[in-house]
């Protein structure tokens, strides 16, 4: 037994290292992290799976994120990353000219039937309301309410093939030269407190923060949280997806699971 948690205690220790790292790398000026061999990006390359695993034992795998109090909302979402995709992306731009009221969602991939929503019809589904911190790896924190639609009850819809492991989020804005794209594993997508997000605050989810809709995931680091989602895409690995880590940020030698 003590052998156990000596090696849980050395898997957290290997976690909070990589920690520190991104702590001090913040989200948009990490150049040398897009470098192959760099140390730092191998370090933290090596972390993933280990603090998963060590995240996953020590958090369980179907626990809540803390959830607060209005009173505790203390300021707006800090808008981070893109903040206007209408710069990047004429389909984007016509789109919130019209108030995306042509907007569709689409779920593909791996599933059994192909899915597109409307943002009025996912606004007309079951929502869940959750008060969460979200947290940067650039250092700063924000306690936000956010309303969606429950990701497990579109995955439903649209029935994940047996071979489906991840849920791939497409996005909108391209970040430098490529297109944002973040992934989590199934678990992580039927999580109760995972959501597709088009309120913030009590009022429509603005341009700035991911307008119609974003990913929210609560156990997450901020970079999961995709903006400007399009399309959900079930798949069974991240091949042929952006430099094939999972993620835009996970591309840059950023950490896959980043659990919190
Ligand atoms: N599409 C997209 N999603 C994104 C980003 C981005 O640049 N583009 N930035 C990520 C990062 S690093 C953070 S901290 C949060 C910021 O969300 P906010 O603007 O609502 O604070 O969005 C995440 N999701
Ligand atoms: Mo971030």
């Amino acid at each position: 037994m003590s052998r156990i948690v000596l090696s849980r205690r050395r898997l957290l220790g290997l976690g909070a290292a990589s920690g520190a790292g991104l702590l001090l790398s913040g989200c948009d000026t990490f150049d040398f992290l897009g470098k192959r061999d760099h140390p730092v990006r191998d370090l933290l390359e090596g972390a993933n799976q280990l603090t998963e695993a060590a995240q996953r034992l020590l958090v369980g795998e179907g626990a809540l994120a803390r959830e607060f109090a209005e009173s505790e909302i203390r300021q707006g979402q800090k808008p981070n990353g893109s903040v206007d995709p209408r710069l990047s992306s004429a389909d984007y731009a016509a789109l919130a000219a019209r108030n995306f009221a042509d907007y569709q969602l689409t779920i593909t991939g791996l599933v059994e039937t192909e899915k597109r929503y409307s943002l009025a019809e996912l606004q007309a589904m079951p929502a869940r309301t959750q008060i969460t911190r979200h947290d940067c790896v650039e250092g700063w924190s924000t306690i936000a309410k956010w309303t969606g639609v429950p990701l497990s009850t579109l995955l439903s819809e649209a029935r994940p093939k047996p071979q489906a492991r991840y849920a791939v989020f497409k996005c909108y804005d391209l970040l430098g030269r490529a297109l944002y794209y973040e992934s989590c594993d199934l678990k992580d997508a039927y999580h109760p407190q995972t959501i597709a997000a088009y309120g913030m605050n009590g009022a429509a989810l603005p341009i700035a923060n991911g307008a119609p809709l974003r990913i929210r995931l609560e156990r997450a680091l901020g970079y999961k949280m995709s903006k400007y989602v399009h399309t959900i895409e079930l798949t069974d690995s991240f091949a042929g997806l952006g430099l094939g880590k999972g993620g835009y940020w996970e591309d840059r030698g950023y950490d896959w699971y980043a659990g919190l």
